[in-house]
């Protein structure tokens, strides 16, 4: 493997400074990129002092380096993860051949699409989350939000690279797109729905670091098994961030749970709105909307895109390589109940037919986990108010269910109900505005705002008034 060189305008493990034309043209695409950070990247704080951690080394613990920084000179590196000695593709038709170092070309625009879309994302996120700095419920909160926008930025890096690298001059025209693609515009939208929706207000931030940042976990697991080594490489180092971003949502759902249920008790009527906090039902429609949404980011059900992309051993499954079946999927087969006449019957499919659901269902089953934890978090604080995951019918704009309407179990139901229910199911223009309300923006180091708990620990172990952002 390249050794990492990190003096070069872009520090890389992929001994760029060995190839003149690649290293030029990404000289060319960095001021373009910045721009766009400048553009879209933080409002109002990109001369302030964060304590970011920056990836330098690929090795165990050289990616969690922690300094301050100012975003804008923050090193966007590309780091590939160990190239695996004789590696073999792990599934579909060429199973057990050694895996490609370049695009094949049958599968060239197969390939691109996946990296493509998984580039798109990357921006996205951080054009959604621009604004989140004004109402930050701590210096902690803030510091995150700012870790996860630089890593996604980087994330963006490392599929830009593979577009420049191994696609030409398609790939270098991709990768201007992605810089030109602005979420939730209406002529040039971001391509795919969770990462055009507005995402302004903490809990939102939360649910989307939850919710949408594991979407990432499980898509980027999958493209981790590619053959296409670079790619599966790439994906293997983003991994490593993506903990992070996870932890954030994770435990700031969590935080939430833990202020609203002591604001329920604390209240006379039960309710933590009455002392400024989110209430419980509340909340639940959050995580109905994002989860419901991010289901979506797995495509349909049944895809002939997820079936060549699994035959041509491009993107596996998660955890491809654990699983004990044949990893040929020829002989297998899923069922999945569809809509037929109003009613669900069950069909069975071809397994390579399903496989978007087979990641779905490895995602959903990794949600419950944490709502799981959140509920402990309930007990713990003395409260019976249970969260649930929605069913995987509920709410979809994608896929099989997308034409009807389904409650939160999953039962089908008819445009009246739907409408008499969505807004006791999911958020409302009302609990928008009261989220704004509440969320005010709190500087002091050390201070919490009143609807969230404080962390149980500090970034990189630092006390709780460690001043995680220095303004200028
Ligand atoms: N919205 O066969 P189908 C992350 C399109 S998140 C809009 O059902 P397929 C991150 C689809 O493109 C991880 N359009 O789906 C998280 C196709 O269009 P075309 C991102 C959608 O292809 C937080 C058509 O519908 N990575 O990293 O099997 C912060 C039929 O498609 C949607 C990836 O997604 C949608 N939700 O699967 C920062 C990995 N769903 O081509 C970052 C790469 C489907 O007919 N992408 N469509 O015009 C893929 O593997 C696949 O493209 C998908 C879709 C899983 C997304
Ligand atoms: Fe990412
Ligand atoms: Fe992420």
């Amino acid at each position: 493997m390249a050794a990492i060189d990190l003096e070069s305008r872009i520090p890389n493990n992929v001994d760029l400074s060995s190839d003149k034309r690649l290293q030029r043209a990404l000289e060319k695409w960095q001021p373009d990129y910045l721009s766009w950070w400048q553009e879209m990247g933080p409002v109002g704080h990109q001369a302030d002092d964060v304590y970011l951690r920056t990836a330098i080394s690929v090795e165990a613990g050289g990616w969690a380096n922690f300094g301050y920084v100012k975003m804008p000179d923050y090193r966007w590196g590309i780091f590939l993860s160990k190239q695996e000695e004789d590696r073999r593709i792990a599934m579909g038709d060429h199973k057990g051949r050694p895996v490609w170092q370049e695009v094949p070309g049958e599968h060239r625009a197969t390939l691109r699409r996946l990296i493509v879309t998984q580039g798109d994302t990357e921006p996205a996120s951080v054009e959604q989350q621009r604004h989140l700095a004004d109402t930050a419920p701590s210096l902690y909160d803030m510091r995150n939000l700012f870790q996860v926008n630089v890593e996604e930025g980087r994330h963006l890096w490392q599929m830009v690279y593979l577009l420049h690298a191994f696609f030409g001059r398609e790939g270098r025209e991709e990768a201007e797109a992605m810089l030109e693609r602005r979420s939730g515009d209406a002529d040039k939208p971001r391509i795919l729905d969770a990462f055009n929706q507005k995402c302004e207000d903490w809990l939102s931030f939360f649910c989307f670091t939850m919710f949408t940042d594991r979407d990432g976990k499980f898509q980027l697991a999958a493209l981790a098994e590619s053959g296409f080594d670079p790619l599966a490489r790439s994906c293997r180092f983003m991994l490593t961030e993506e903990a992070h971003h996870l932890f954030v949502g994770d435990t700031g759902v969590d935080r939430v749970v833990r202020r609203s249920a002591q604001l329920t008790k604390e209240s006379k009527n039960g309710l933590a709105s009455e002392l400024g906090g989110v209430d419980l039902e509340v909340l639940q429609k959050y995580v109905n909307y994002w989860f419901s949404y991010c289901l979506d980011l797995f495509g349909s059900e049944v895809s002939s895109n997820a079936s060549e992309a699994f035959a041509a051993g491009l993107k596996g499954r998660f955890q491809e390589e654990k699983r004990t079946d044949d990893h040929v999927l020829l002989d297998a087969f899923k069922t999945i109940p569809v809509m037929e006449d109003g009613k669900l019957v069950d069909k069975t499919f071809p397994m390579r037919q399903v496989l978007n659901e087979v990641l779905r269902e490895d995602y959903r089953d990794d949600c419950a986990k944490s709502v799981a934890r959140w509920n402990k978090t309930l007990a713990s604080e003395g409260l019976d108010f249970q969260l649930k995951l929605p069913s995987t019918r509920f709410h979809r704009r994608q896929g099989l269910y997308a034409g009807a309407h389904f409650d939160p179990e999953g039962n089908p139901v008819d445009d009246a109900v739907w409408e008499a229910k969505r807004d006791t199911w999911l958020p409302t223009a009302e609990n928008d505005a009261f989220l704004r309300r509440i969320m005010g923006q709190v500087l002091e180091p050390g201070k919490m705002a009143n609807w969230i708990a404080p962390p149980r620990r500090g970034i990189d172990d630092k006390a709780e008034d460690f001043e995680y952002v220095r303004f200028h």
